[in-house]
């Protein structure tokens, strides 16, 4: 009893937090397909204690799948996402492919699980950027009370954003400096060991990076409303876990007190804010772990009706894996 479920990009960071989350969770799984490419066709993977073997997308037929979560990348969604979606399957998708797609619901279940109503038409549905899932998830309660006008954010994003490959990448190039070797760079533009790159995907003609423009972006689509954005991405030498110094102006005041506890009761969100204790949210304690964590919770001294706030997730897991899967709850609800 259950469905056929099949992960696409089963062998990647995200794909196997998506086994372990579906496992977790408890989803109802009557036959697991875990797909990627012809590299690892016949490799295994494990979910809930017992193997199952990978099998290759590109000859895979789809029929009888009711729900794909696909994370292999946009040209790997673009190319596979239609032809299940056509088989009557439900695919929720990781990559870009079809983020801004005015046919495509862009979700996230604690913002806006109302826009999943257009997926039962096309059956692909898209999974934010990390970056924005986290964020959109602290200023949704917000938003709620006062509307928020603009929102200007710094990301210090964990190399595991960019795949199996950079974790490996930063994990190597430790040790390499640690032991007085040059550093072997394959993934990123520059070393990212002991260092900060302002450079997250492909750089385009204004000066901003694809990554600050899908913030940017899905943000507005997300939310349902006007807002002004703008952004700065940065990668940092960590291995799980985006942080994101926000923001935030609203249209009316909204103090520091009443936002915490905006905070404190909305769904999704922990906050950890006390600086008596020295408490406050870090990757370190986030990694591994479903919330998104917010404290430096304060008015910006230097803007009426200004907010400062810092947000703290595990980039796999709510960013990715967590919400595909909270979104699949949603479809079987
Ligand atoms: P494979 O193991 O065959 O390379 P990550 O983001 O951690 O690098 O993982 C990417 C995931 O997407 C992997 O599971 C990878 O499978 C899969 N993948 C990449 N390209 C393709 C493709 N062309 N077809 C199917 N799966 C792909
Ligand atoms: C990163 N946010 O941390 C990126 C990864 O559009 O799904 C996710 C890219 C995306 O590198």
């Amino acid at each position: 009893e259950g469905y056929v479920v099949a992960v696409v990009g089963a062998t990647g960071a995200v794909g196997q937090t998506m086994l372990e989350i579906l496992a977790e969770r408890d989803f109802p799984v009557a036959t697991l397909i875990p797909l990627a490419s012809s590299r690892s066709a016949g490799s295994a993977v494990t979910f809930k204690g017992s193997e199952y073997i990978v099998q290759d997308l590109e000859q895979f037929d789809p029929s009888g799948v009711d729900i794909a979560l696909f994370s292999a990348g946009g040209d790997t969604s673009l190319r596979h996402a239609p032809r299940f979606a056509e088989a009557g399957c439900y695919v929720v998708d990781n990559s870009s492919a079809w983020r801004m797609d005015p046919e495509v619901a862009l979700v996230v279940p604690e913002v806006n699980p109302e826009a999943l109503e257009m997926a039962r038409h096309n059956r692909i549905i898209a999974n934010p950027n990390c970056s924005t899932i986290q964020m959109v998830v602290a200023l949704k309660p917000l938003h709620d009370a006062v509307p928020i006008q603009r929102v200007v954010v710094s990301t210090y994003q964990a190399v595991s954003g960019a795949g199996a490959r950079a974790i490996n990448e930063l994990a190597k190039q430790t040790g390499q400096l640690l032991s007085s070797q040059d550093a072997t760079v394959e993934v990123f533009s520059s070393r990212i060991a002991f260092n900060v790159i302002p450079h997250i995907d492909l750089f385009m003609d204004d000066g901003y990076t694809k990554e600050e423009r899908k913030m940017i972006n899905e943000t507005v689509k997300i939310m349902g409303a006007d807002i002004a954005v703008t952004a700065t991405t940065v990668r940092v030498p960590v291995f799980y876990g985006h942080s994101e110094s926000v923001n935030i102006t609203f249209s009316a005041p909204l103090d520091a007190e009443r936002a915490r506890s905006l905070l404190s009761e909305a769904e999704g969100v922990c906050v950890v804010d006390d600086p008596s204790t020295e408490d406050y949210p870090m990757p370190s304690e986030a990694a591994g772990s479903d919330p998104v964590w917010v404290g430096r919770i304060r008015n910006d001294l230097s803007c009426p009706n200004s907010l400062h706030l810092w947000v703290v997730a595990d980039n796999i897991r709510k960013g990715a894996a967590l919400n595909a899967v909270q979104i699949a709850e949603i479809l079987i609800s």
